[in-house]
């Protein structure tokens, strides 16, 4: 299949092509069916020139056909669908403990920042046979971000996470495209992933480790916190303060004094520190200020990894 197809790694992209070629045959199959029948039936009653205006038989209607007709083809898409849905779900759901990056995309690279503060642009190594989840983020306007040997594409939004997983199966490098046109320099928006044995990347995170003197994204998130005030409300320990604790917060449950409830997972945090007391929590008095215009993205970014800290 490799003619048609960008060689395939992991089995997401098995699993994708396997939906696809499904539903290539499903169509190729009825094509064949009506196309076939339509060059048959245009030869065998052709109007031939000896034969005088023939009367056809009045026929309203085939009960029998017309099940048929419904029924089949009413199983075959619920088939595609139930079969796209379980193979979205998978493509939806990374396993847990998988190693998290965060993207931030602009006019026209991707930056990448690795959980111990490097940061890369537009090159990204990770180590054979573990799974990735990428958290990502635009700083400007929509991106896209597509590995063709993966299977797997995601558009990158400004204000808002999104996340994409996939498991490197093979060493090698990959490309990574923008797939949203993004401006005049969208073309060239490429990146690449480098899949290395586990004990290259060793070497390679130890060649490059600490470069630049960078701090690890939690750290600096740690420091914003305390910059920014929030730790007088909030406390690290469980305790209660003037707000609720960080310590557990991220996906944990939260109720609302409207009986309503929302899972704290990145964009929670995010909505929670640009656009506070929308809707107010149980318990707590709707007294957290609004961050908009103090905090940057990347600010945002760190304080969610330093959050994920707290368990
Ligand atoms: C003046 C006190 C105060 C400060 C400062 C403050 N918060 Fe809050 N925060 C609250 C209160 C009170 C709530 C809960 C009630 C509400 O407003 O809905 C809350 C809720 C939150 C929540 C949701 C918690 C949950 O359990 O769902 C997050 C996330 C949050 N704050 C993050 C921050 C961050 C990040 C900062 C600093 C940049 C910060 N807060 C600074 C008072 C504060
Ligand atoms: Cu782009």
């Amino acid at each position: 299949m490799d003619i048609f197809f960008a060689p395939r790694v992991g089995h997401l992209a098995e699993e994708v092509d396997s939906v696809f070629i499904f539903i290539f045959l499903v169509g190729l199959f009825f094509f064949l069916v009506t196309q076939g029948s339509l060059i048959y039936f245009a030869i065998r009653y052709r109007k031939r020139k000896q034969e005088k205006e023939a009367s056809t038989p009045y026929i309203t209607g085939n009960r029998f056909l017309e099940i048929v007709w419904v029924v089949i083809p009413s199983f075959l898409l619920l088939a595609i669908f139930i079969y796209g849905y379980l193979v979205f779900r998978d493509i939806r759901t990374p396993p847990p403990g998988a190693a998290e990056i965060n993207v931030t995309a602009k006019q026209w690279l991707y930056v990448f920042k690795y959980p111990d503060g490097r940061t890369a642009i537009n090159e990204l190594h990770v180590p054979v046979g573990k799974p990735v989840k990428f958290i990502m983020t635009s700083a400007d306007v929509i991106h896209g971000f597509y590995l063709p040997e993966f299977r797997v594409k995601q558009d990158i939004l400004p204000g808002s996470y999104t996340y994409l997983w996939l498991q490197p199966e093979k060493t090698g490098r990959y490309d990574i495209y923008c797939t949203q046109y993004c401006g005049t320099g969208h073309s060239t928006m490429r990146a690449v992933m480098v899949v290395m044995e586990e004990h290259e990347y060793r070497e390679w995170l130890a060649g490059r480790g600490k470069e630049g003197g960078a701090e690890p994204l939690w750290e600096k998130g740690k420091a914003l916190a305390e910059k920014s005030g929030c730790l007088t409300c909030h406390s690290i320990d469980g305790t209660p303060k003037v707000g609720p604790t960080w310590k557990g917060l991220f996906g944990r449950t939260t109720t609302f004094t409207d009986n309503s409830s929302a899972t704290a997972d990145e964009q929670y945090i995010r909505d929670y520190i640009l656009t506070p007391n929308v809707k107010v929590i149980k318990g707590f008095p709707p007294a957290m200020p609004s961050f908009k215009g103090q905090l940057s993205d990347d600010d945002i970014t760190a304080i969610i990894a330093y959050i994920k800290t707290l368990k």
